[in-house]
């Protein structure tokens, strides 16, 4: 049996990694070289990636791959959706790109809707109302000499697949959070640029999951000791993209759950549903690899710990003793809408939350183990409800949930959301994202693969935990009383 070797290059907002795959028709073996920090940048311009250090964390993992003797074939590169730099017409950066966290377009995107319709806009795009989507973010910066100078826009994920080739180029499944892609023909939309203010010939030319971008420059393969001839591959280029076609589901009634900074709770689909009430559901339809629908709502996700640890001072070695806590605190004694664009921003996230809970007339947890408690079963409860609607809203039935990312390790988490939902919770892989693009690059290299048999591929190398769902009862009260499913 034949098999071959690829690098991923997966950027998560909290950290990025570099993990080298043999990939084959029964092997799937997995090395991470390299992971590193994500840390935004504060300046008085707003909150922006160091895309700089990103790109630097790239070569350097590169290099540690190729220091370790690998070899491949191929490099692909996922990150976070909706972002983007901007480039003169000698292809230069102007600025650093902004963290989709920054409050520029607090006010900005609520104008857009109201103008151009939300019903409108849904039909359009198909997106959920998120206020960072890329067509809100360049409304936001209308008028700027950044955006008039502007001749190119790259996604991230784009943006360093030209670093490393010279190619540019748009990958679909990121260009389909942007919220300026038709849903119904997968192309730009001439009339949402034009009403986002731009000009549609700044979006590049849009490419697939598999399809080749170039190969190396010579100074990244210099710089990482890479054969120059090593290609850089197009991936399922958004971070949840790559998630979801790793999910090693065996069954076609699945639902999953791409758990990490976000919750990205949903079902994979052959076509979008844009009724009226998927979007007053607030669902998005957003683009997977075999021109699938990833039909999901997004849930604010562990950043909601991730920030309460921040500001105790604690980092993620703390996450144990601290779920310990959690797990013996008191059971539903005070719960938060863990959809609430509220905990979007960064900063004083325990305070937020104690706030909200004592409008709510809410006893506030005395301790941290039980506001840990708090944000993992509003969390559980967000996965269900947005798992119960997706399936109303698209007339489908599921028979177990895959939760994938960094979550699979919270046990608490897992469990829970399993309980909550009354449904079996599949946990793993911890790093679908990286899996999903290697396996993507790794499709052109197994002809005659089915995506279905990559899916068992992965189950047979990384076989998730399962855990059975128990006491749903009271979990069903607790969604009563938050007003959920
Ligand atoms: P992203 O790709 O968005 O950067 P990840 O998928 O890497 O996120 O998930 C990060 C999350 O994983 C952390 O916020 C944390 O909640 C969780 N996590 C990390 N380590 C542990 C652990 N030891 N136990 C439980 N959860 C963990
Ligand atoms: C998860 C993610 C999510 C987007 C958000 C901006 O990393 O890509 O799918 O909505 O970041």
């Amino acid at each position: 049996s034949h098999s071959d070797v690829f690098a991923a290059v997966d950027l998560g907002a909290s950290s990025g990694r570099v993990v080298v795959g043999r990939v084959g028709t029964d092997e799937l073996a997995l090395t991470e070289v390299h992971r590193f920090p994500n840390r935004p940048l504060r300046l008085p311009s707003g909150l922006h990636w160091d895309i700089g250090g990103l790109y630097n964390g790239v070569l350097d993992g590169l290099r540690a791959a190729a220091a370790a003797g690998h070899a491949p074939r191929s490099v692909g590169v996922d990150s976070w959706a909706v972002d983007y730099g901007l480039l003169d017409a000698s292809g230069a950066l102007l600025g650093l790109p902004h963290h989709y966290r920054d409050s520029r377009t607090d006010h900005t995107a609520h104008a857009f809707v109201e103008r151009v319709g939300a019903a409108e806009l849904y039909a359009r795009n198909g997106l959920q109302y998120l206020p960072f989507n890329t067509v809100f973010q360049l409304a936001a910066a209308g008028g700027t000499a950044q955006l008039r100078s502007a001749r190119s826009l790259l996604l991230i994920p784009d943006l360093l697949g030209y670093w490393l080739t010279g190619e540019r180029g748009t990958e679909v499944t990121n260009a389909s959070t942007t919220g300026l892609l038709d849903v119904a023909t997968r192309r730009w939309s001439a009339e949402l640029a034009e009403a986002a203010g731009i000009d549609v010939s700044l979006l590049g030319e849009l490419r697939s999951p598999g399809e080749r971008i170039g190969t190396l420059l010579p100074g990244p393969a210099e710089h990482t000791g890479l054969d120059a001839r090593t290609e850089v591959a197009a991936v399922a280029s958004h971070d949840t993209a790559s998630a979801v076609a790793a999910v090693p589901a065996r069954t076609e009634r699945f639902g999953y759950v791409s758990c990490g900074t976000w919750s990205l709770a949903g079902l994979e689909l052959d076509a979008p549903v844009t009724t009226e009430a998927a979007r007053a559901a607030n669902f998005t339809n957003e683009l997977g690899v075999e021109g699938t629908t990833r039909f999901l709502r997004n849930i604010m996700g562990l950043w909601l710990a991730q920030e309460c640890l921040r500001d105790w001072g604690l980092d993620e070695s703390a996450i144990p003793g601290l779920l310990n806590e959690a797990a013996s605190a008191p059971a539903f004694a005070a719960l938060i809408d863990a959809g609430d664009p509220r905990y979007l921003a960064p900063g004083g996230m325990p305070a937020r939350i104690a706030d909200h809970l004592r409008q709510t007339g809410q006893p506030v947890p005395g301790d941290r183990g039980g506001l840990l408690r708090c944000v993992l079963e509003s969390l559980a409860l967000a996965h269900r409800d947005a798992l119960r609607r997706a399936c109303t809203l698209a007339d489908q039935d599921m028979e177990v949930v895959h939760l994938v990312g960094g979550g699979a390790r919270n046990e608490l988490l897992c469990q829970w959301t399993a309980d909550a939902l009354g449904l079996p919770v599949e946990a793993g892989p911890v790093e679908a994202t990286a899996i999903g693009n290697l396996v993507v690059q790794a499709r052109a290299a197994l002809p005659g693969a089915s995506h279905a048999d990559l899916r068992r591929l992965v189950y047979a190398a990384e076989r998730p935990r399962r855990y059975e769902p128990t006491g749903t009862a009271a979990w069903d009260a607790a969604a009563a009383r938050m007003g959920l499913e």
